[in-house]
């Protein structure tokens, strides 16, 4: 324990007591997930600064020091030896144990190879079963180290104090029993994590830990108990005196049970005693659980604290001396939340009504706001973190303005929706905030909205526009729907229409021509205020409507007159230009695993596999990772996004935020022309399933005409092949988690924690086909590939998703389900549009093919239609519905 930490717990005599006997400290300032500094000092190859860092732990108290190269742009082998040989030579350093810190089993035994003395791998654990735990910790007590071993198992990781002992004491029983190694060099991590984030669940996380440490250090004779403090307070990040309190009340009663290690951080930690009592009694109530409203009353009492944090103080704060107005357009701008109560009462208490502030100094900073963003000169993770210190602005204000029944003057009131069916909402959501930025009011109605939910509240609420997103092509029709009913049932609004697969082709061709009044598609979150500030305006919106009739008139006239770019060519003179492959020389590769398999795995594992690209156009910021870091124009703001994904990430990771499920599969199949026969043995007697697919249907002089099918041996080939098949999710628990931070005003982090679920999704999607081609099916047992080449597909078969260019049609992720049982496996569930739930999902097939590849069906032709629908056992309308993206308009 450090001086100043003693210093600090020396007022309370138990805490002291047991604190300077038993209670060893972590430093963890050497660890490139926790710290941006050192990760910057390593990245930058300056190990001699990175050295300081250790050595100022040491000097500071640390009674150990955390080492960790985790970082998915450093080699982390390299960097571990290099730093422990450094480290070796330092006598001050070296003088304290080491722990090597990895999530990779390479990095920590590079590690262990280096160190001289005693050292500690953070950490171990039952996750991928006995025999790997056993095998790591033979080889840990061989080079005579310690070990964290982590709460962890083939299930999952713990929770509750009886999974958490469970654990611990079956971790204890194989190792002392089965490999004799010595119980004083284990330390379990029974996982502290986050309390009082508003959902019930995690209300009794601290108590499970204070528990679960008391039995174990009862019944596990000479083991010792670790954690990381700071994730208990994760809910109140930007409130550091609330933070230190709970730390200081936490690790009181922990201690008290028989923690006697852990990663405390000296600066974050309130004296006990010198804790104000009122705030004291709210955060232990929270701590203890001991009461169903402590988390209310601890939000409640948090922002009086809020603003005395220490780490403010290091911040220039020459702004704080401009007069009020000013200093709110300065937070806006900025997006800092610190004093914005304080200025908003500032200037309450100057203005003449509450309502003035508003719309004075609060609409004059978005203002700013709004035309910075228009002129290109602030990016959408900036214009959404204003929108937050706003919002928290008019919360502070509303009881005021309520007290005083004011009416609110808004620009209008628009009521936005993702359609029945969809479940996509971050475009939607991003579209929202930004209007709220430009004083809109908005009605978010959120996802699978159906029709008539969205026209009544619209009547009961008066509301100037709607607006519709959707992501899949089916939600295209229930849009062309709402349009229908909106006419039928007389409305006048304007109706705006978004998402990512929607067009101004779309709107004009099918949408529009429904419906009387304004329709306008909206190809972004910039020029929605635009075309809402033109409709709302009395004077605008009657040239603007005639002209966007005018637009979509000449778009539907272009349509019509449009041809084909490449000539069609019937079914048959396609089939006749299939793929063709000797299948008489071939023999498709076995695979070593038949049937389901449930796949369940940490998203620390996924986090590597993630591809960030993708990540930056969700905050309209377009580039390639990692260069887009380097760009001379968004670099900055692109670095600074990506940071808050990182610092957000490793809380889901440690505070099991979220949750990813998976499950496979791999069938005998064989094709039958375009479709694929799924057997439900290798007799291949007994088709099971049969998977629909379409072919090219244009001329294709250079190649062939392909259909997934072509894939697969031909069922008279008479060679035995396989289909496999997968749905996996990283968005258990992103919905309630998002939805605690929109309520909390911090649509950023609301919006942050989609698009890391859907990352983390795409990541599982990558990570288990690795899985597969490597292990499972294992047709490429020796396949060495870095994630940059995975995104590059430099891998041999392909994983193609329905509602992808190579299979178009949605309605097969059914067989999907069927096959895997999804649903009974992962929860995730298929909506009557065959949008998965949760949103962060994806599902397909794979394909082990060495030719195998991915195409664009695009058109098809009517004799095509008419066969599916008869394959598929639909009326031709049920097939039309379902195939419009790929029948001319
Ligand atoms: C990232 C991504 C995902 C993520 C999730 C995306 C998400 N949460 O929105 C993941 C990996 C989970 C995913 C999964 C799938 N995806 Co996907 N995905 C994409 C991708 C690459 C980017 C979408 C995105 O996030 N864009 C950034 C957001 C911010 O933009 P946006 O949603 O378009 O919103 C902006 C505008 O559209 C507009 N806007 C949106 N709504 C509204 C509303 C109003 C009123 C207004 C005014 C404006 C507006 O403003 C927003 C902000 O600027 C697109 C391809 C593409 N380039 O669009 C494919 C794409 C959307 N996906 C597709 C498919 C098929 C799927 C899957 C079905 C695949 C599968 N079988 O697993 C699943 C479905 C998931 C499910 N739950 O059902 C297809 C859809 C095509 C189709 N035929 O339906 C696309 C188009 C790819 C393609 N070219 O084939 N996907």
């Amino acid at each position: 324990m450090n001086k100043q930490e003693a210093n600090q717990l020396d007022n309370d005599q138990e805490v002291n007591e047991l604190a300077s006997s038993v209670f060893i400290n972590v430093g963890e300032r050497t660890n490139v997930t926790g710290s941006a500094m050192f990760k910057r000092l390593i990245l930058d190859g300056d190990y001699e600064k990175a050295l300081d860092v250790a050595r100022q732990q040491v000097e500071n108290g640390a009674q150990i020091i955390d080492i960790n190269m985790d970082e998915a742009m450093l080699d982390s082998e390299a960097a571990m030896i290099r730093f422990l040989n450094l480290i070796a030579s330092e006598p001050d350093i070296s003088r304290v144990p080491i722990m090597i810190d990895s999530s990779k089993w390479s990095v920590i035994e590079a590690g262990l190879k280096c160190v001289q003395g005693k050292s500690i791998v953070n950490s171990i654990s039952l996750k991928e079963g006995e025999e790997n735990f056993l095998y790591q910790a033979k080889l840990i007590k061989r080079y005579g180290a310690a070990t964290v071993v982590m709460a962890f198992d083939e299930v999952g990781q713990a929770d509750t104090e009886a999974r958490k002992y469970e654990i611990c004491e079956r971790s204890y029983k194989l190792l002392t029993e089965k490999i004799g190694f010595p119980p004083q060099d284990i330390i379990f991590d029974p996982n502290i994590f986050a309390v009082a984030t508003g959902i019930e669940e995690h209300n009794n996380y601290a108590v499970d830990f204070i528990n679960a440490t008391r039995r174990i250090r009862q019944n596990l004779p000479h083991a010792h108990i670790s954690g990381g403090l700071s994730n208990v307070s994760f809910s109140f990040r930007g409130n550091n005196p609330v933070r230190e309190a709970m730390h200081s009340v936490f690790l009181f009663h922990a201690i008290k049970a028989g923690m006697d290690m852990g990663i405390v951080n000296a600066g974050q930690l309130e004296v006990y005693d010198q804790i104000p009592l009122e705030l004291r009694d709210a955060v232990e109530d929270v701590i203890l659980n001991r009461h169903p409203e402590a988390t209310d009353k601890l939000l409640e009492l948090a922002p009086k604290y809020q603003g005395g944090g220490k780490v403010q103080e290091k911040e220039n704060l020459e702004w704080r001396e401009l007069p009020v107005n000013k200093r709110l357009e300065y937070a806006l701008v900025r997006g800092i939340m610190d004093f914005i109560e304080e200025d908003t009462e500032a200037a309450r208490l100057e203005a003449e009504k509450p309502l003035h502030v508003i719309e004075g100094p609060l609409m004059d900073g978005m203002n700013v706001v709004g035309d910075l963003f228009g002129e290109g000169k602030m990016f959408l993770p900036q214009v959404v973190k204003s929108a937050r210190v706003m919002k928290k602005a008019v919360a502070y204000l509303n009881p005021f303005i309520e007290l005083e029944k004011d009416q609110s003057s808004s620009n209008g009131k628009i009521l936005l929706a993702t359609v029945k069916g969809d479940v996509h909402d971050i475009g939607k959501n991003i579209v929202g905030v930004v209007l709220q930025c430009n004083n809109f009011e908005i009605i978010d109605l959120g996802v699978m909205v159906p029709c008539a939910k969205i026209l009544q509240v619209a009547k009961e609420q008066n509301v100037d526009m709607i607006g519709l997103s959707g992501l899949i092509t089916p939600s295209l029709d229930e849009m062309v729907y709402v349009a229908k009913e909106m006419q039928r049932l007389n409305f006048d609004l304007p109706l705006l229409i978004g998402g990512a697969t929607t067009s101004k082709a779309h709107t004009a061709v099918k949408i529009e021509q429904n419906y009387q009044h304004p329709v306008v598609y909206v190809p972004n979150a910039s020029r929605a205020v635009g075309v809402c500030q033109k409709l709302i305006s009395a004077e605008n919106r009657a040239e603007f409507a005639a002209q966007l009739s005018q637009d979509y008139e000449n778009v539907r006239i272009q349509h019509a007159k449009k041809k084909p770019r490449t000539k069609p060519v019937t079914l048959a003179q396609a089939r006749a230009n299939a793929f063709s492959f000797d299948w008489a020389s071939y023999a498709p590769p076995k695979p070593t695993f038949l049937g389901v398999k449930p796949i369940t795995v940490g998203l620390d594992v996924l986090r590597a596999y993630i591809d960030w690209t993708p990540f930056f156009l969700t905050w309209s910021l377009a580039g390639k990772y990692p260069r887009i870091l380097e760009d001379e124009v968004i670099g900055q703001e692109a670095q600074s996004v990506f940071n808050d994904a990182q610092a957000l990430l490793n809380d889901l990771c440690t505070n099991n935020l979220l949750q990813a499920k998976g499950v496979m599969g791999i069938f005998p199949a064989n094709s039958v022309v375009d479709d694929i026969e799924i057997y439900q043995d290798e007799e291949r007697k007994n088709v099971i399933h049969v998977a629909h697919h379409l072919r090219q249907q244009t001329e294709k002089p250079n190649g062939p005409n392909y259909c997934l099918s072509d894939f697969i041996a031909p069922k008279t080939s008479g060679k035995a092949d396989y289909l496999g098949a997968f749905a996996v999710t990283a968005g258990v628990g992103e919905d309630e988690l998002a939805q605690h931070y929109i309520d909390d005003g911090d649509d950023y982090n609301g919006i942050m924690v989609k698009a890391l679920a859907d990352r983390l999704a795409e990541a599982f999607a990558e990570y288990l086909h690795e899985q597969v081609r490597k292990e499972i099916w294992g047709f490429v047992p020796d396949e060495s590939l870095s994630n940059e080449e995975l995104i590059r597909e430099k891998y041999q078969g392909i994983r193609p998703a329905p509602g992808y260019a190579a299979c178009p049609e949605h309605t097969e992720k059914q067989l999907i389900w069927d096959l895997l049982d999804a649903e009974k496996h992962t929860g995730m569930q298929l909506t009557e549009s065959y949008a998965m739930w949760p949103g962060a999902s994806v599902s397909g097939f794979y394909f082990s093919h060495p030719e195998s590849r991915y195409f664009a069906v695009a058109q098809i032709q009517k004799d095509q239609l008419e066969e599916y629908a008869l394959r598929k056992n639909w009326t031709l309308d049920e097939a039309q519905k379902w195939l419009a993206p790929n029948l001319q308009l």
